[in-house]
């Protein structure tokens, strides 16, 4: 059997599910939130990682009910945690119908999660375009009160003037930058000026990819207000993450 036909009863089987990294705080790293991340149990395969299994799924026709139920279970699984953690879940352009913000809407109602706590990561792609339909679908979730953020800039297709195109209300800083802290000299600078302009254009940003203690002061140094990385941990089973947050009080 070829992947993409497995796809199609994965859904149905229960075999896809969520991971959830946490999102930091800087520089006290008090947990702010999670980044909910799937995962597909093939039972032949074993865990299939997303960078394999959303291509195909946008290919298949099959991404608009897979990312529906992500949102509606990474809702339903984070509003049970302690401390009202905020959260995080990527969205594939190919998501932006007209019916996307009530099909967002009425996850949140389902969960009782205040929309405020929720943000949908989207990665600038070809797939983004800035069309009349694509604006009145982002606006519509700014206007449920979902926040809205770019994912992996500074990254293949993100530009600066996207961040004034979209409403975006965050921008997710690519891992990339952090990489090159230790070995390109200009690489803190170009951090620090990716958190300075985004402050002008009245954006919070995330920094991605953080690894070790060397990287986080820097991201510190930066002014970036947002961390996340293996050093605050993986992405882990809800489970996990519940017992952390309990640590974290
Ligand atoms: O953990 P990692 O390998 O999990 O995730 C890789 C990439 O897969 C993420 O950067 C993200 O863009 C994508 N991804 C993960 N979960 C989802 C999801 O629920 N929906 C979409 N559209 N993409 C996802
Ligand atoms: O949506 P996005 O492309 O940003 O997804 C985050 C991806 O980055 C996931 O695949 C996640 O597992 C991965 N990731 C998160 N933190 C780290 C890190 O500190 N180091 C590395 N190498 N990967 C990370
Ligand atoms: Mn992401
Ligand atoms: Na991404």
């Amino acid at each position: 059997h070829s992947l993409e036909h497995d796809l199609h009863r994965a859904l149905d089987e229960g075999a896809l599910e969520l991971h959830y990294q946490p999102l930091v705080a800087v520089p006290d790293r008090q947990i702010l939130g999670f980044e909910a991340l799937l995962r597909w149990r093939h039972p032949e395969r074993g865990m299939i990682m997303p960078q394999t299994f959303i291509p195909l799924a946008e290919a298949a026709g099959l991404i608009v009910p897979i990312g529906d139920w992500a949102i509606r279970t990474a809702c339903a699984e984070l509003a049970s945690l302690p401390g009202r953690p905020k959260l995080s879940v990527n969205v594939s352009p190919l998501q932006l119908t007209a019916r996307f913000p009530a099909s967002v809407a009425a996850a949140l109602k389902a969960a009782g999660l205040e929309p405020a706590r929720l943000e949908l990561e989207i990665t600038e792609t070809a797939m983004l375009r800035e069309t009349e339909a694509t604006l009145t679908v982002l606006h519509g979730l700014r206007n449920l009160g979902v926040g809205i953020a770019m994912d992996d800039f500074g990254t293949g297709f993100s530009s600066l003037s996207a961040l004034k195109r979209f409403p975006f209300t965050r921008v997710k800083i690519d891992q990339v930058f952090v990489r090159n802290l230790g070995e390109v000299p200009e690489s803190a600078s170009l951090l620090r000026a990716i958190v300075e302009l985004c402050k002008v254009l009245r954006m919070a940003t995330t920094t991605e990819g953080i690894e070790t203690e060397e990287q986080f002061a820097a991201v510190a140094a930066s002014g970036s207000t947002e961390a996340q990385g293996y050093l605050f941990g993986r992405p882990m089973p809800i489970r996990q993450a519940t017992l952390l947050l309990e640590r974290d009080d």
